[in-house]
């Protein structure tokens, strides 16, 4: 399979963890979707990655739907519970974190707009999504190694890849006050190779 991605998206990182840890092999297509000539939007209408392509030449995207297939293809370990509910459960976890993400990358966008451009009030609903977020993950992981207990699930790998990207884009350097349970998560998956193969450059 071939993951078309960049080197410094958040949602590609999840997908390459996710296959790293269950060593499943795939080739990496570095297209990143800003540049004028990428491909990606001949593969995935909407022009972003990450999209995924199967050995049958069938695309996936985007990194929620991609997970669900690679959890499909049954390669231990699972990062979703067997409980259908448990499951859910995980993947709200997955779209919050997703979500700090996503506010985290609609900041570094409009930062990089000139200074009289940038839209101030939407900055600070950026911010405010991302601190509720980071709160509402704080609050989940809480005295626990990971956010649905002992074993590594898509919610932590969706965590890591956010707090990764907070630190790679220095977005919101004050992340970690406060937040010890996620400070202590970030530490732990970052430790393993498949964050620290898949580093943003
Ligand atoms: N919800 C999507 C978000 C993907 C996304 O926004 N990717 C960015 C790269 S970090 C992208 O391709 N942006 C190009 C664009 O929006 O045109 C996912 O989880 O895959």
């Amino acid at each position: 399979m071939k993951l078309i991605g960049s080197y410094t998206s958040p949602y590609v990182r999840k997908i390459s963890v996710m296959l790293l840890e269950k060593g499943i092999d795939f080739e990496f297509v570095n297209d990143p979707p800003w540049e004028a000539d990428s491909r990606v939007p001949q593969v995935n209408p909407l022009g972003k990655v990450p999209a995924l392509v199967t050995d049958d030449g069938e695309v996936f995207f985007d990194s929620p739907i991609i997970a669900q297939y690679i959890e499909l293809l049954n390669v231990s370990p699972n990062f979703l519970p067997v409980d259908p509910l448990d499951a859910l459960r995980v993947r709200q976890l997955e779209a919050l974190a997703d979500g700090v993400t996503d506010a985290a990358v609609a900041l570094v966008l409009e930062t990089k707009r000139e200074p009289g451009k940038q839209d101030e009030q939407w900055i600070i609903r950026q911010r405010e999504k991302l601190n509720r977020g980071l709160d509402a993950l704080e609050k989940h992981t809480l005295k626990k190694q990971f956010l649905n207990g002992s074993e590594l699930t898509l919610a932590d790998i969706a965590t890591g890849c956010a707090i990764g990207y907070l630190n790679f884009r220095k977005v919101a350097q004050g992340w970690c006050v406060e937040r010890p349970a996620l400070i202590a998560l970030a530490e732990r998956l970052f430790q393993r190779q498949s964050f620290a193969r898949t580093m943003p450059p």
